[in-house]
């Protein structure tokens, strides 16, 4: 098992690498499993630790300028678990992947590395979600037209960083997504949420970032202004050179591509070895894959099986018979049905956010 204790669920080395308080899904080991991530494989990013909370005496309040009535939080409208059970339930199935997914490659690929947890490409995975449409609870409280953001709050511990206290993880949504398609979910892959990945309750933002997601919420204040905190006005955000200096907060997560292989695996000359691996992007379904085991130099189409939607992934494979042996490099390249296709190397950005270039997987080809 890893050191980290903020993760309560097992997370053997075969399954997962450790980051500190995250646990990277490792993709190498997922040949086995289907569309959807079982929820013991399903990476882990948390700001500080998986706390433990009692459904029974769990609430949601509801509160702000944006509310009839412009309740504070004292007054707030409480939901508790039981009656956000009772209320319509809705399904979705959405990709999460946090904003700083394929960081390392900025680094490793790029050589300008930055500071932030150093995923790979493992910190990403696909759930079936259910819980009560965000739309309803809003109504329920009380929604004003004029309102035009929410901001969701976790319950874990405040986030302190270099002797910062920057409170609990929050973070603006518009109200318009709020109303459309975010989900308050209770269950994932149809068991109740795990504790690492927000139980009681969590919000799943499809096609946004990881960061919207907010785990363990526990209030939510609604604005007819706009609102901020630090995960929208210092993090999550787009700057550096060649940025405006402003900025901008992230939303949709780019177009990325995997190979669901071991770094450095060895492959058998003369065999044939079946490539397999996953594409997405926040915005579209995936159009094509196109993979290179030469370095980049030719370029093939890989096969496109089951499910590609919008907030999904794609699975492809394309069957390889390598001949030399000795070092190969191997590349694949999604493109969306937006045309948004990776390119071959991407803008720095401090934050290390939205690595979405064609990354350079090595092989040794054995003879
Ligand atoms: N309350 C709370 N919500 C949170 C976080 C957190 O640390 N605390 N991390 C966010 C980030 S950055 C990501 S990428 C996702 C990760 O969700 P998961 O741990 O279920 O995979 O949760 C988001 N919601
Ligand atoms: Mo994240």
């Amino acid at each position: 098992m890893l050191s980290t204790s903020s993760i309560v669920k097992p997370l053997p080395p075969e399954w997962f690498v450790d980051h500190d308080t995250n646990a990277e899904m490792r993709w190498d080991a997922t040949a086995d499993l289907g569309y959807r991530t079982p929820n013991e494989r399903f990476f882990v990013r948390n700001h500080t630790a998986t706390p433990q909370i009692d459904a029974k005496t769990w609430r949601l309040r509801v509160f702000g300028s944006g509310l009839l009535g412009a309740p504070d939080l004292a007054h707030a409208i409480e939901f508790d678990y039981r009656q956000l059970r009772s209320l319509p339930s809705y399904e979705l199935e959405a990709v999460l992947e946090c904003a700083g997914n394929g960081r390392r490659f900025f680094a490793g690929q790029q050589h300008t590395p930055t500071e932030g947890t150093p995923w790979a490409l493992g910190a990403v995975g696909l759930a079936r979600w259910r819980g009560v449409r965000l739309a309803e609870v809003l109504n329920r409280a009380g929604i004003r037209d004029d309102a035009v953001e929410i901001m969701p709050q976790g319950l874990d511990a405040s986030y302190v960083e270099d002797g910062v206290d920057h409170g609990h993880v929050r973070r603006p949504l518009p109200v318009r997504k709020a109303l459309d398609d975010t989900l308050l979910a209770y269950e994932m892959n149809g068991d109740p949420l795990p504790p690492d990945h927000g139980f009681p309750v969590r919000l799943v933002v499809p096609g946004w970032v990881g960061v919207a997601s907010v785990k363990w919420v526990g209030q939510i204040e609604v604005a007819n202004h706009p609102l901020v905190s630090p995960w929208n006005s210092t993090w999550y955000r787009i700057t550096g050179p060649g940025y405006p200096p402003e900025g901008s907060p992230l939303t949709a997560p780019a177009v990325k591509s995997v190979f669901q292989l071991a770094w450095d695996a060895c492959v058998p000359a003369g065999a044939i070895t079946v490539l397999t691996g996953r594409s997405w992007s926040g915005k579209a379904p995936v159009r094509r894959v196109d993979v290179s085991t030469d370095g980049g130099q030719s370029w093939q189409p890989a096969q496109l099986h089951g499910p590609n939607r919008r907030d999904g992934w794609v699975r492809w494979e394309l069957p390889w018979r390598p001949t030399a042996p000795g070092p190969h490099t191997l590349l694949a390249r999604a493109v969306d049905e937006t045309d948004a296709e990776q390119p071959d190397t991407v803008p720095f950005n401090d934050g290390g956010y939205q690595f979405w270039a064609v990354v350079r997987h090595p092989v040794t080809v054995v003879g």
